[in-house]
């Protein structure tokens, strides 16, 4: 049989739709006849939008194919991005803008009566991630396809993400995130190209050429099926792709079961299967120690090892040549299972000698860690590992042992040390550090901050530092300049072009130039004109959406993050308590007052207690503050529920002050810090990790520093912490925590927020009471510096002219030239 096309038409190159008014008014009304079978007057709005997006990514497409053979083609070095998340936000005016189509679409949608506005807002993110971790990956994916990197990204498709958050009485429900319910137009299933993707069973031994191995005799399996997604470059023709997997099982259901009558029998194994890429762990900083956790993990991880092997090498590929082709990054611990899977392959699929194959690996895998709590270091637990991942297990143990001999050798039978390194954990149960056979199996391994990396190599892995000179190093993190400026903040981002040229948006150090603008009065007028235009545009969302009203002419304060006390939001809450407090007992006058609008943003891991219980207490606070006529307004307290990507792209292009307050050496790097900052908001923040490199750049007369340095933070533990001394010796800081006490925000109940204030009073671990009085001083400065607007706005800009480091596209740079070593494509 001839696999020859026979049609001279499928040799031609895909067509790509013409970029025009017409062009695309063609294509999407075909696209609502062809896709959705309804026509232009019976189209619903969803029908609408789907038409539109496919319409959008039909002019991909063609740079996607050829992309995808022309990679291929080339064997160059490539980045294989593992990661558990991807926080993607919503995509049509990103593919809109890397495509140029944005006028051309807003005109032919026009054409046809419909409002692209109203389109835009139909889109429900992909929320496939927790928070700053998946973000970082989504930005990373972008810069790879705007640098030209060849690269893929491999993920899982979640079939909800996220929780959606809401407020009853204040406190949090989590309610399921649908995202898939009305189609996803972004992506392509390809269920023929499924993989098999085994757990459990056994191992056995047997002889080959007188030489005893080992194979895997597994238990069950699942169907891994591939959903690939393009990312656009911007403006320079490159699509890259994003590859996500979906379990499904094997056998869809026992139909003699099913005919006996027992339904939820015959279907059980497989919603057992297909819970796999059920939901997104919500969890953010701990781990949890949960089997289908380590599922999802080895589900992902084996269907793009066995994918890349299978469909971008070319046939008959040498795989000692490996490290010449592929590098994987892992994004924190969860893909590390990774390694082992590597091992299998190579070893016993692939007939390779132990020796060879564990050199290759060790040039195959890059390890990136994102936190410094140690409670996120994950392990799982030999005795699930074993069950779940038998063969794994033997790997990983033979692993530790060569790597122990080498420790032995190099140091002697020092004991501690070779307790403190072993990749296998003996107590308080026997289980597998997966950061430490991480670092033993990666070429290299980075923390994302200068500071989290020197604290990584000194306080976190110092043995392995020393064992492994020059494995080391730093990649600072970064935000994509395509999505965070030129899409979030169309105003700024038109200003910035006015004054220096198109280039920036792909050279982000350029913002240097508006350095001298930071002095034209003109300019700065300009730069005001737009942040107010900001303000007005998150209030009506705010109106839209929630109901709030934002006072004019407020200071927008804002903290937007995951809810954690190491990130202390009960900073923040001590601090508006205590303004409220200072009006409501008569020692300062309301209309003395700043006027400010504090707004939080934050979702709480659905079983965090206390992070729950604190945002409680923030609507608490607010409804009084808000209500209360003797504040006369000055102060307001907004929350607006379900946080994500879509209303963080509102709230940082109008906010006038960041918060970034977490204790020292607690917060690995931020990345929300460096989107405000090149929004030309000011920082109010410790020093902690990148705001420390934030505040070198922008100076110290630009950023409002507080609080204790991480060894600082260490001596005070040292000493002895005693966070009650602080209440007794602070009367502002004693009158705010009293006031929460006495129910004052809770309807005279004083039990309901009785855990939040013992806490911070006999335990405190985040130093929040230590740290309060620096903080209320820094605030008071900020006050004095906002009531100079004219200084305030050049403080802004030159915030923005100083951080174009902070472009994920430098942060790629550094990871091509200290660990990948991938050339980039032509
Ligand atoms: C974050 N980690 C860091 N983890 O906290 C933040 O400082 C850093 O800027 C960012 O990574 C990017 O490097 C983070 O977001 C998670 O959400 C994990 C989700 C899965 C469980 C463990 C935490």
């Amino acid at each position: 049989v001839s696999s020859k096309p026979s049609h001279a038409l499928a040799l031609a190159p895909v067509p790509t739709p013409p970029s025009t008014v017409d062009g695309f008014v063609k294509q999407f009304l075909e696209n609502l006849n062809l896709e959705r079978g309804v026509t232009l007057s019976t189209a619903s709005p969803n029908d609408r939008y789907i038409a539109l997006a496919t319409t959008v990514r039909d002019f991909l497409v063609a740079r996607w194919l050829e992309d995808i053979r022309r990679q291929k083609e080339a064997q160059a070095k490539g980045v294989c991005y593992l990661s558990a998340e991807y926080l993607l936000g919503r995509q049509l005016d990103n593919n809109l803008l890397a495509t140029r189509l944005t006028d051309i679409a807003t005109e032919a949608l026009a054409a046809c009566g419909i409002d692209i506005d109203e389109l835009r807002a139909l889109e429900v993110e992909p929320g496939l991630g927790n928070g700053g971790l998946g973000r970082l990956a989504a930005c990373f994916i972008d810069s790879l396809a705007t640098m030209s990197v060849p690269s893929i990204g491999y993920g899982i498709r979640y079939e909800y993400g996220i929780f959606r958050q809401t407020f009853v009485d204040g406190q949090q429900v989590e309610q399921p995130d649908a995202w898939l319910t009305l189609g996803s137009p972004w992506e392509f299933a390809h269920p023929e190209a499924a993989q098999t993707i085994s757990f459990g069973g056994y191992t056995e031994t047997f002889d080959e050429g007188g030489v005893t191995r080992s194979r895997w005799v597994p238990g069950w399996n699942v169907q891994a099926v591939p959903y690939n997604y393009m990312v656009s470059g911007y403006h320079n023709g490159r699509v890259n792709t994003l590859r996500l997997w979906r379990a499904v099982a094997t056998d869809a259901f026992d139909l003699r079961i099913f005919n006996s009558g027992d339904y939820e029998k015959a279907v059980r194994a497989q919603t057992y299967a297909e819970n796999i890429s059920k939901v997104l762990y919500p969890e953010d900083s701990t781990p949890q120690g949960k089997e289908l956790r380590l599922q999802q993990q080895y589900f992902f991880v084996a269907a793009s090892i066995r994918d890349f092997l299978d469909h971008m090498l070319t046939p008959g590929f040498d795989l000692s040549k490996l490290p010449d082709r592929v590098i994987f990054q892992l994004n924190d611990t969860h893909p590390v299972i990774a390694v082992p899977e590597f091992m299998r392959v190579l070893v016993d699929e692939e007939h390779m000698e132990w020796d060879a194959a564990w050199e290759i690996t060790q040039q195959c895998f890059a390890y990136t860690c994102h936190t410094l709590l140690p409670e996120a270091l994950e392990v799982w637990s030999v005795e699930l590992l074993g069950r779940l991942l038998p063969r794994h297990l033997e790997i990983i143990y033979r692993i530790n042992d060569e790597f122990l001999a080498a420790v032995r050798e190099r140091f002697g039978d020092d004991e501690m040390r070779i307790r403190n390194m072993s990749i296998i954990a003996e107590s308080p149960e026997r289980s597998v550090r997966m950061a430490y056979l991480a670092t033993v199996a990666g070429a290299k391994v980075n923390g994302v901050a200068e500071l989290h990396s020197q604290l990584l190599r000194e306080k976190v892995l110092p043995d392995f530092d020393e064992f492994y000179p020059g494995k080391f190093t730093n990649v600072t993190n970064g935000v994509t300049p395509r999505r965070f400026l030129r899409l979030a903040n169309p105003g700024l981002a038109g200003l910035i072009t006015d004054a220096l040229g198109a280039g920036w948006t792909v050279d982000l150090e350029r913002l240097r130039g508006l350095e001298s603008f930071a002095e034209d009065p003109e300019f700065r007028a300009r730069f005001a004109e737009v942040k107010a235009a900001n303000k007005r545009v998150l209030s009506d969302v705010l109106r839209a959406r929630d109901g709030f009203e934002v006072s004019d002419g407020h200071m927008l304060d804002v903290m937007v993050k995951r809810l954690h006390e190491y990130k202390r939001q009960m900073l923040k809450v001590l601090h508006i308590v205590t303004s409220y407090e200072r009006i409501v007992s008569g020692r300062v006058r309301a209309e003395d007052v700043q006027g400010r609008a504090f707004i939080f943003g934050a979702k709480a891991a659905p079983g965090y207690v206390m992070a729950k219980r604190i945002i409680h207490l923030i609507n608490a606070v607010g409804e009084v503050v808000n209500n209360d006529p003797r504040v006369e307004g000055r102060l307001q307290v907004l929350f607006p529920p379900n946080y994500n990507v879509t209303l963080a792209e509102r709230v940082i292009p109008a906010a006038d002050l960041s918060e970034q307050i977490s204790l020292a050496g607690k917060e690995a790097s931020g990345t929300g810090n460096m989107k405000f900052a090149l929004n030309g908001a000011l920082t109010i923040g410790t020093d902690d990790g990148a705001n420390v490199e934030i505040r070198e750049l922008v100076g110290d007369d630009n950023f409002f520093l507080f609080g204790m340095t991480e060894p600082e933070v260490e001596e005070l533990w040292t000493r002895g912490y005693k966070p009650a001394e602080f209440y007794q010796q602070d009367e502002d800081l004693r009158r705010a925590i009293d006031l929460i006490a006495s129910g004052a925000f809770s309807n005279g109940d004083r039990t309901v927020f009785e855990p939040i204030v013992s806490n911070l009073l006999y335990d405190d671990r985040f130093m929040v009471l230590a740290d309060y009085a620096s903080y209320i001083r820094a605030q008071d400065r900020v006050d004095a510096a906002y009531a100079d607007q004219d200084a305030w706005t050049k403080a802004a800009i030159l915030n923005i002219a100083r951080c174009g480091f902070f472009s994920s596209d430098r942060s790629i740079r550094d990871y091509i030239d200290r660990i990948w070593h991938t050339p980039p494509m032509l």
